[in-house]
């Protein structure tokens, strides 16, 4: 079946990659149907990644995010991401990603203009609209730092469920799933939205790429059962 989407990737001079965690797990990056570990191995990521959950227990919610960002800062993007950065590079413009990943893995390997959808990791902002007053102070490990003179806690700059996520880059996405001739749907169970939605409505044709049947196959025009670091070479590569 890979012939066919080599053929169709040739052909189409706009190009989508929406991704998920899939496209990070040949990197060492556990995906969201991975069991959690350790302190978090009782709670569903929908459970720890929400604003309540953060309000409630800081340290906890703080600590996971932490754990996450020193387990990212060790691994490397993947032969999935660099595959897609060089077809950029040799062709400027022609593919768009679409990432609900927080690593900034795809950043890391080169592709330009990523479409975070769900933040970066990496970065944090404040919990509520900062004041005046509101100045970082030392980041404790453990909790989060909070401002000195109002409380204001630092949270991690990602999007939460129940958050809206960045309209300019969900606009942009929509854009490009909209005019996109193709759209490679990677390493994503398909169940998180809007992010999901991108592939149900875009004008293009749509491949997944995962080992796994996913949410979205039914509404496809080809599955490629594998994985991101194995396939994207194979059909980005001329
Ligand atoms: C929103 C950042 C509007 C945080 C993430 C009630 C109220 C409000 C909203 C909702 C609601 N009920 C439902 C919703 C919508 C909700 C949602 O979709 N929930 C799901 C659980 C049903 N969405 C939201 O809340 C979004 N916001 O709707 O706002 C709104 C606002 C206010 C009020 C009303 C409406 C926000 C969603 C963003 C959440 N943040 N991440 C953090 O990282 O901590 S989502 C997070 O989970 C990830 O970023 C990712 O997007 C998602 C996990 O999905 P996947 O990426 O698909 O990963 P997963 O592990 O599931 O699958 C991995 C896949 O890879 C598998 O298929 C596997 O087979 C495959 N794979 C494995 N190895 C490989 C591979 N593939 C390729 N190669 C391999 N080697």
């Amino acid at each position: 079946m890979i012939e066919p989407v080599r053929q169709w990737v040739r052909d189409a001079s706009r190009i989508v990659v929406l991704s998920g965690a899939g496209m990070s797990a040949e990197s060492g990056v556990p995906t969201f149907r991975d069991a959690q570990t350790g302190l978090w191995a009782n709670f569903r990521p929908e459970e720890l990644a929400t604003e309540q959950a953060f309000r409630a227990n800081p340290a906890m919610v703080w600590d996971w995010y932490v754990s996450r960002r020193r387990m990212i800062e060790r691994v490397q993007p993947n032969a999935g991401h660099f595959a897609i950065a060089a077809f950029q590079q040799r062709h400027p413009g022609r593919l768009t990603v679409a990432t609900q990943n927080v690593d900034g893995l795809h950043q890391r390997a080169g592709s330009p203009g990523v479409l975070a959808l769900h933040g970066n990791i990496a970065d944090d902002r404040w919990l509520d609209p900062p004041r005046a007053c509101c100045r970082q102070g030392p980041v404790l490990d453990g909790s989060p730092s909070r401002c000195a003179t109002c409380g204001n806690l630092r949270r991690p700059a990602v999007v939460w469920f129940g958050e809206m996520l960045p309209a300019a880059e969900l606009a942009a996405a929509e854009e490009a799933a909209a005019r996109c001739e193709l759209m490679l749907v990677v390493g994503t169970s398909g169940v998180v939205y809007p992010a999901a939605g991108l592939a149900r409505s875009t004008r293009g044709r749509v491949v997944v790429l995962n080992p796994q049947p996913s949410e979205l196959d039914d509404a496809v025009d080809a599955v490629l059962a594998g994985t991101a670091a194995a396939l994207l070479p194979q059909l980005l590569e001329e």
